[in-house]
């Protein structure tokens, strides 16, 4: 049985001692390789398929039969030797990497904000007027948009031929169906399934066959309230409205009220604050007049209550309605009501809370 170290015949010798300088060489290689790419070259040079040991290990059958055996394990040996050469030298280079990685990121650099989008400045204004009113017992709620010709013009006193029918200049999406042009058919509506005490706030989308222009929308959101119940008076009306502007402009806004006419109103105002930007002095904003105009309002008219069963000798209500786009306008001094309905995120960015 000859031992591996000196019984195999000359060929067979000079394999042997070419194997051993391919291991010393090789693992100094692949120890020493400095990044990935020496590493690769290292490996490609003795362990690539054509390298020197694999041409080794594919001429073992032209050695001697009695070489085989030797020179067969001893490369097989200097591969194995090899390889975990190769592979304790590629994780030693991985981590250095991952360290490096690591050192270089800053973990102290403020997060970058991904952007969320945020709540239109529309809606903002909605909800903290349904705000303001939920302190005064006012409940918010909502209706249809498509509605019929009874809730939206009929029952709130506006008969068919009434200029008010046409100047809200309707789009009817069928006979006698069609798009509110208010919010006040939702009032009717509860009025029809609630017996008193009531107090709500409607917002919602209302429709009217308007061009876009700087101050209308043909669709635009309104905010309508009632109140009704035994005993409310003009009194409580004008502190509701008043509690309303001071919570919403501040406590140091005025308001004033202007005798005006709606069908579903008796007596009817339009309501003025002072400005909030000039505080009454005149500005651009108020046009010099030192008063802005914010909603219209008044007594509900009794012919109201009859049209949804309500007795009006025993009940008595106040209502008002305002457009939320243009006290958006007003408190943001946007200049022209298509700024907020373009969709365009560099305007709308602004108001992101
Ligand atoms: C019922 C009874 C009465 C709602 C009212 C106004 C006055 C009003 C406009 C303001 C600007 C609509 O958005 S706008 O174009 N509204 O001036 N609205 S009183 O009165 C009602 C509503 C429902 C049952």
């Amino acid at each position: 049985m000859s031992n591996e170290s000196g019984a195999a015949t000359g060929a067979g010798r000079d394999l042997l001692e070419r194997l051993d300088r391919i291991r010393s060489e090789g693992v100094a290689a692949l120890e020493e390789a400095g990044d990935e790419e020496q590493l690769e070259e290292a490996r490609v040079e003795y362990l690539g398929r054509s390298g020197e040991l694999a041409t080794i290990t594919a001429g073992i059958g032209d050695l001697p039969p009695e070489d085989r055996p030797v020179v067969g394990r001893r490369a097989n040996r200097v591969k194995t030797r090899l390889q975990e050469a190769h592979e304790s030298r590629e994780r030693e280079l991985e981590r250095e990497a991952r360290k490096r990685e690591a050192e270089s990121r800053d973990l102290t650099l403020p997060g970058r904000a991904e952007w969320r989008g945020g709540t239109h400045p529309v809606t903002q204004v909605i909800d903290e007027i349904c705000d303001i009113f939920s302190e005064i017992g006012f409940s918010r709620v909502r209706g249809p948009e498509a509605e019929t010709e009874w809730y939206n013009f009929t029952a709130l006193n506006i008969p068919l031929d009434h200029p008010a029918a046409d100047m809200h200049d309707t789009f009817y999406l069928d006979e006698g169906v069609l798009l509110r042009t208010h919010t006040s058919p939702v009032q009717a509506r509860i009025m029809e399934e609630h017996e008193p005490p009531i107090r709500i706030v409607v917002p919602g989308l209302c429709y009217r066959r308007d061009a876009f222009d700087p101050s209308h929308a043909p669709a635009f959101e309104q905010i309508e309230g009632l109140a009704v119940d035994e005993g409310v008076d003009f009194v409580e009306f004008r502190s509701a409205i008043d509690f309303f502007v001071h919570r919403f402009f501040g406590e140091d806004t005025r308001t004033r009220f202007r005798p005006s006419y709606f069908p579903f109103t008796e007596p009817s105002a339009e309501v003025d604050v002072s400005c909030p930007m000039c505080d009454g002095a005149g500005c651009s904003t108020c046009k010099n007049s030192g008063w802005i105009e914010i909603m219209g309002a008044g007594m509900v008219d009794p012919a109201v209550f009859e049209a949804v069963g309500y007795d009006p000798e025993r009940y008595t209500g106040y209502a008002f309605g305002m457009g939320p786009a243009r006290i958006a306008m007003i408190r943001h001094r946007i200049p022209d009501m298509r700024l907020l309905y373009r969709g365009d995120v560099r305007f709308l960015e602004q108001f992101v809370r």
